[in-house]
């Protein structure tokens, strides 16, 4: 089978829009069509390398090349073919990726954290998590599927467990945000910050994750929701999806919630910043309340091992610090309770797209996320769909 799909060949390259010779899914595995896929600000982690293993990781743990990758994390699609031993999808089912795979096995996924199943840790090894062969090829050389998806293409290849089965009355277009920016975000405030009745939330960083932050701040009853970003489109947004407050800067923040809370400060503070720079936790960190949180759901350069922050202040006013993945949440719980949430008008989905790209124009669809321009972007793969199924 042939598709179109988009690889990034090397960090610091844009995106090759090219041929993809697929194979048919083996025992486990399953051909998607994919309808929309977002565009995560992680897939720019791919190109600007903070997200790829350091030469010395790579040499320690004897890792094969990352590259040549297909990206695409967060995405809808429907079911075109099942192999055998496929027992919970059929054709004709729609579906969005699981960027976890949650093996159901390892001590994480027994536990009923699936959101850090053992799986993950092969999220740059090329190879399904079937069998460990390679189902994409271009130019004749194997294609890692970026975190085991790879949804930056007509069609895919996937473990039935990198997969989450949804209810066909949803739009595909808001089901693809739901499986990354929205359960990432949502998870954030609602499982990981533990927000409560009658809080008051900051959000550091409103696009496409931060976002989601918000609106999960106010579905868990925050009193108030400040909303820090540059960008001004984006603090406009955040007013819609239920902040009460915007500020521009952590500074800006600093004022507004030492006002709002007679110095008090707030109980949470959820960093979803495009970076995670150095200096982000500890400017962030007079922003929280005494024995209050900060939750940081955002990717750092893998090699940065240096925070600049109070550790007095952490230690003496009781403060926690507390990292997050997929909103630490299990997608087959988390993507049901949010599309829930969604037909029942309690999540807002309409609005978070701020544009649409055929495949052709992705690396417009990059730029437009550096230059602030997008909540998200999404790429419509019927656009300009080459194969037929
Ligand atoms: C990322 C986290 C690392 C794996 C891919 C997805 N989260 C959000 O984009
Ligand atoms: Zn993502």
């Amino acid at each position: 089978m042939k598709t179109l799909g988009a690889i990034l060949w090397d960090s610091g390259t844009d995106w090759s829009v090219e041929e993809i010779e697929m194979d048919a899914p083996h025992a486990g595995e399953v051909t998607v069509q994919w309808r929309y896929a977002g565009l995560c600000h992680t897939e720019e982690h791919l190109v600007t390398g903070d997200l790829v293993p350091p030469a010395d990781v790579v040499e320690q743990f004897g890792l094969p090349p990352a590259f040549p990758m297909l990206g695409g994390h967060e995405a809808s699609g429907v079911v075109v073919d099942v192999g055998p031993e496929v027992h919970g999808l059929q054709p004709g089912d729609h579906v969005v990726s699981s960027f976890i795979p949650a093996c159901g096995q390892c001590r994480w996924c027994s536990s009923g954290i699936s959101y850090l199943c053992d799986l993950n840790a092969q999220m740059f090894v090329p190879g399904m998590t079937t069998d460990n062969t390679v189902r994409h090829r271009a130019r004749g050389r194997d294609l890692l599927q970026f975190a085991k998806v790879g949804a930056f293409a007509g069609l895919g290849v996937l473990a039935e467990s990198s997969l989450i089965k949804i209810d066909s009355s949803i739009p595909l277009e808001l089901a693809a945000l739901v499986s990354c920016g929205v359960a990432t975000g949502f998870g954030s405030a609602v499982n990981r910050a533990k927000v409560a009745p009658g809080e008051t939330v900051v959000v550091v960083g409103v696009g496409g994750i931060g976002i989601n932050a918000v609106q999960g701040a106010r579905i868990a009853g925050a009193a108030s929701v400040v909303a820090v970003d540059p960008v001004e489109l984006k603090r406009k947004a955040a007013l819609d999806f239920g902040a009460t407050h915007v500020a521009e800067s952590i500074a800006e923040a600093l004022g507004i919630v030492s006002e709002m809370t007679q110095g008090v400060m707030a109980e949470r503070v959820i960093l979803c910043p495009g970076v995670l720079d150095a200096e982000i936790p500890g400017a962030a960190l007079p922003l929280v309340a005494k024995s209050g949180t900060l939750v940081v759901t955002a990717i750092a350069p893998m090699s940065a091992n240096t925070v600049n922050l109070n550790m007095f202040e952490l230690g003496m006013y009781n403060k926690e610090i507390k990292g997050s993945i997929f909103g630490s949440g299990n997608g087959r719980v988390e993507v049901p309770r949010l599309l829930t949430l969604y037909k029942t008008g309690q999540l807002k989905l309409e609005g978070l797209i701020t544009s649409t790209y055929s495949l052709a124009d992705i690396n417009q669809g990059f730029a437009d996320m550096r230059a602030g321009k997008n909540i998200r972007g999404v790429i419509d793969l019927d656009r300009d769909r080459s194969d037929s199924v």
